[in-house]
């Protein structure tokens, strides 16, 4: 039994996701600590929304509501899908927590004590009709490598490069239109992650081996670019506060820390949001803070998160010079694209995570989402492919096996489990296949292959339709009582054992299986390959009750529908 430490991404305050950032980070970190806590670990899923930062300062804007109003119905309406999508975080915090503000204070004055933060004045966009400088997207402009007219002043969305707003031609202010810019000097806070480069790399040494090849060559690509000082500071109203005891200039000037130095360090804040509600009961130090070897902390994100998870928020935390815990394993996905083109929120394209759970609930999606996750390479989401998995290894394998086991057994033997019948040769090599299976999927899962895992998770119900197909009760009855009893007494213990297994992709549909038992002692608690095979778990005699249908097949009408709804045409790369 271990201890683990799991996050995901903190998904950004502007705007409800789209199904590919469900897919590349809370899900599966989702459907890895359900499993894990199946598995009897102590396990702390922590995530939250990333507040700071000029998107969220100019959606605001646009909605004309003060920024911390917009932030923290934001919050509340990214929670809510999150709970529709039955994402069981221990804690869903938010950066603009005080806890975070403390501790990411607190970061920086110990970087400065150990030398590793830097005044340093810098030549910045200043508009006279706004009376302030402009940094990140407040400028918008012409691309100078592409010559797209609508580029922001931190990247170019059409070329994707990384730009810094001096280098816009024909700049102008995102708030107020005006041309009229000047280039100002001020100062700014530095972090010097040069000096940590070797450091880092040495800590980078230590794990890559183990990370997905994803990551690793991520973390490596940065690290042989070389770690360049980086701007820590902006300025913006909204932001953690540059602390006035030790930069009381720049405090005074109301600087604020850049979104990125202080979103990773909200992993540490949220895990102190959730104690401070049960200070007596839960200690954060105990997974952060010189950690027991025990704590095995995973992270989830998609592959453009992955450098200031493996380089940058590692040199912050090796420069503060404390036990903090680092991240053991980096769980990095590739992209979902939306009929091989990209999933955009500015662009509206693609389906959004509150229109996904609109139309069907959660468990539709987070199987398919899991069974086709952009693992090794990207994968492409089609209202096809959504709409043929979900009848044929839903509705068909699953549901429809769960469904005609439970009705026809009623109606033939009453509303127990059927006594009878000795297993024999088919129960036996269907045990073995079982084992094998759970086996497998066991391993799939401990070592975050989500796809791999989802396929073994479908041969596993595939296996209780070939017993059933072989055995055939609905003709069995009439020669052989006992042998029909004995065949869906069998086939009610798979769906128990599905029941639980099935868990982490399916929780909804997985309670409901369970349900369907009237056991002494319903635990989700895992079932391993060996008390598998016996499948004897439900015994003979146990009340049950048939459930509604627990997957729609979907039509052809359902399949247009949708296509019409969101678009279903190639998009240009
Ligand atoms: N908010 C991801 C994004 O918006 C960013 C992740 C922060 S993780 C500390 O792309
Ligand atoms: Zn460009």
């Amino acid at each position: 039994m271990a201890r683990h430490l799991i996050t995901s991404a903190l998904p950004y305050i502007n705007g409800i996701k789209h199904l590919g950032n469900m897919v590349g980070s809370m899900l599966p970190a989702d459907v890895y600590s359900r499993y894990l806590r199946q598995r009897g670990h102590e396990v702390l899923y922590i995530c939250a929304t990333d507040e700071h930062g000029t998107p969220a300062e100019l959606a605001a804007k646009e909605q004309g509501v003060p920024v911390d109003e917009f932030c923290a119905s934001a919050h509340d309406a990214q929670k809510a899908v999150y709970d529709g999508f039955a994402l069981a975080f221990d804690y869903f915090g938010r950066s603009s927590s005080p806890q975070n503000t403390e501790i990411t204070q607190h970061f920086a004055r110990r970087l400065h004590e150990n030398g590793f933060i830097e005044e340093r004045a810098i030549r910045q966009v200043y508009s006279p009709a706004d009376g302030r400088f402009l940094p990140d997207r407040y400028v918008e402009g012409t691309c100078p490598h592409c010559g797209y007219d609508k580029a922001r002043g931190d990247q170019c969305e059409n070329c994707t490069r990384v730009l810094d707003p001096t280098d816009l031609i024909e700049p102008r202010s995102a708030i107020s239109g005006s041309t009229d810019l000047e280039v100002r000097e001020t100062k700014h806070l530095f972090l010097l992650q040069s000096k940590l480069q070797h450091e880092v790399e040495e800590w980078v040494a230590r794990h890559e081996e183990e990370w997905p090849q994803l990551a690793a060559s991520i973390a490596r690509k940065w690290l042989n670019e070389g770690l360049h000082d980086r701007a820590i500071t902006r300025d913006l109203d909204w932001g953690v506060p540059v602390p006035a005891d030790t930069w009381p200039d720049l405090a005074a000037e109301g600087k604020v820390f850049y979104v990125w130095f202080d979103a990773p360090i909200e992993y540490i804040g949220a895990t102190k949001e959730w104690a401070d509600q049960d200070p007596e009961n839960r200690d954060w130090k105990s997974w952060w803070y010189d950690a027991d070897a025990t704590v095995r902390y995973t992270e989830f994100m998609a592959k453009d998160n992955v450098p200031f998870h493996t380089v940058m928020f590692p040199a912050t935390e090796l420069g503060v010079r404390e036990p903090w815990k680092k991240v053991d394993y980096v769980k990095a996905f590739n992209w979902l694209t939306y009929y091989g083109g990209k999933f955009s929120t500015s662009q509206k394209r693609g389906v959004f995570t509150d229109q996904a759970l609109d139309i069907l609930p959660a468990d539709y999606w987070r199987y398919f989402l899991i069974a086709n996750a952009p693992e090794s390479d990207d994968s492409s989401f089609t209202w096809e492919h959504f709409t043929a998995t979900v009848n044929k290894d839903l509705a068909d394998t699953l549901g429809n096996f769960v469904n005609r086991v439970l009705s026809f057994s009623k109606k033939r033997f009453g509303e127990a489990v059927p006594a009878g019948g000795e297993p024999g040769e088919a129960e036996t090599r269907l045990g073995t296949e079982i084992a094998t299976l759970l086996a497998e999927y066991e391993a799939q899962m401990e070592a975050l292959q989500f796809r791999k895992a989802a396929a073994a998770l479908r041969a596993l119900w595939s296996a209780g339709n070939s017993y059933l197909e072989e055995k055939a009760p609905w003709l069995e009855i009439k020669t052989d009582k006992d042998g029909a009893a004995l065949t869906l007494r069998t086939a009610m213990n798979l769906i128990h054992l599905y029941a639980v297994v099935s868990e982490p992709f399916i929780p909804g549909t997985a309670a409901a299986m369970r349900q369907a038992f009237s056991l002494e002692e319903d635990t989700a608690t895992w079932i391993t390959p060996d008390e598998a095979r016996a499948l004897t778990t439900v015994a003979a005699g146990t009340p049950f009750t048939v459930p509604p249908v627990l997957f729609a097949k979907l039509t052809d009408d359902d399949l247009d529908a949708y296509k019409e709804r969101f678009g279903g045409e190639p998009q240009p790369a």
